[in-house]
């Protein structure tokens, strides 16, 4: 683990907010045990291990019901410790691959049979090395064949750049953590406001209300944050996901108490309904469509 690494938090609090029976935590990770599964030789990080056991213990302490891991750029286009953690879930979990052009049919075919539906593609300069609009132009072909979507991280700051690209994607579009708005700017800034046109001109595109912890200015419980996330819930309903993002990877200014994390949810979302249809109807949708009346 890198010197300034922080690891997730050892015992966070109950939260207060009852998750209703079927949530899904629609956004965490899985890393190593770095003993079985390496960390990637390409990362720009090394985290502390968070293995597929603390993940359920977590999700099962939380009250959630269900995950949808995502492949962190730590383990790079391996996504091994993915699909074992997906196979030990069952129907509990679903998996967000990460991908190069030379992945095989077989391979994909293998990852869907484990429980994967969507691929990232990552455009964080800190995290990954740039990958050419070509190439995720013809993974995103393919893996649209197989009924999966795309998910995308980005900064605020490349929205406008990225969108022409953005709008070329043939499936539904899910962008990670808001596009991450600079919160200091608040919610009518051009640049929040394009990113709200975006949603509103494309109907494939869904966002994650996740990571007050990583946009927050002032801190813990991340009040800065709730107008984002609230607006986009109640402008976007059905097209919303809501994640943990265990086990907060490069957090630097504080390390999440994840019942904190999920005390924030009835302030983003605000009636029952709305809370039904960010952690169960959107991501069941998405993510198990076969057994979407299942708690
Ligand atoms: C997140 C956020 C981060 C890391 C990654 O793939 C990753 O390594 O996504 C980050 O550092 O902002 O969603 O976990």
């Amino acid at each position: 683990m890198d010197p300034d690494y922080l690891p997730f938090h050892p015992n966070p609090s109950k939260p207060t907010f009852k998750a209703p029976p079927g949530a899904v935590d629609a956004h965490c990770h899985v890393f190593g045990p770095a003993h079985l599964f390496p960390y990637a030789p390409e990362r720009k990080y090394t985290p502390c291990d968070a293995p597929k056991e603390k993940l359920f213990g977590l999700r099962d302490y939380l009250g959630f019901s269900r995950n949808v891991i995502v492949q962190a750029s730590c383990h790079g286009k391996n996504n091994d410790a993915l699909v074992d953690a997906l196979k030990s879930a069952g129907r509990l979990a679903r998996g967000v691959a990460v991908v190069g052009q030379n992945v095989s049919d077989d391979e994909l075919k293998e990852m869907d049979a484990a429980g994967v539906r969507a691929v990232r593609f990552n455009f964080v300069k800190r995290l990954v090395d740039a990958t050419p609009k070509e190439i995720f132009l013809g993974i995103a072909e393919r893996i649209a064949k197989l009924g999966w979507h795309i998910v995308v991280y980005f900064e605020a700051q490349d929205l406008e750049d990225l969108i022409p690209f953005l709008k070329q994607l043939p499936t539904i579009v899910v962008v990670d953590h808001m596009g991450r708005p600079d919160v200091k700017k608040g919610v009518d800034h051009p640049d929040f406001k394009r990113f709200i046109v975006l949603l509103a001109e494309n109907d494939n595109i869904w966002t994650k209300v996740s990571c007050p912890e990583r946009l927050t200015v002032s801190g813990p419980p991340y009040d800065d944050v709730i107008p984002f996330s609230r607006m986009l819930v109640e402008r976007f309903p059905d097209r919303v996901l809501w994640g943990t993002d265990w086990p907060h990877p490069n957090m630097k200014s504080h390390m999440p108490d994840d019942g904190i994390l999920v005390d924030v949810i009835p302030r983003i979302a605000v009636t029952e309904e709305l809370q039904r249809k960010l952690l169960i109807d959107n991501p069941m949708r998405l993510y198990w469509p076969e057994e979407r009346s299942a708690p």
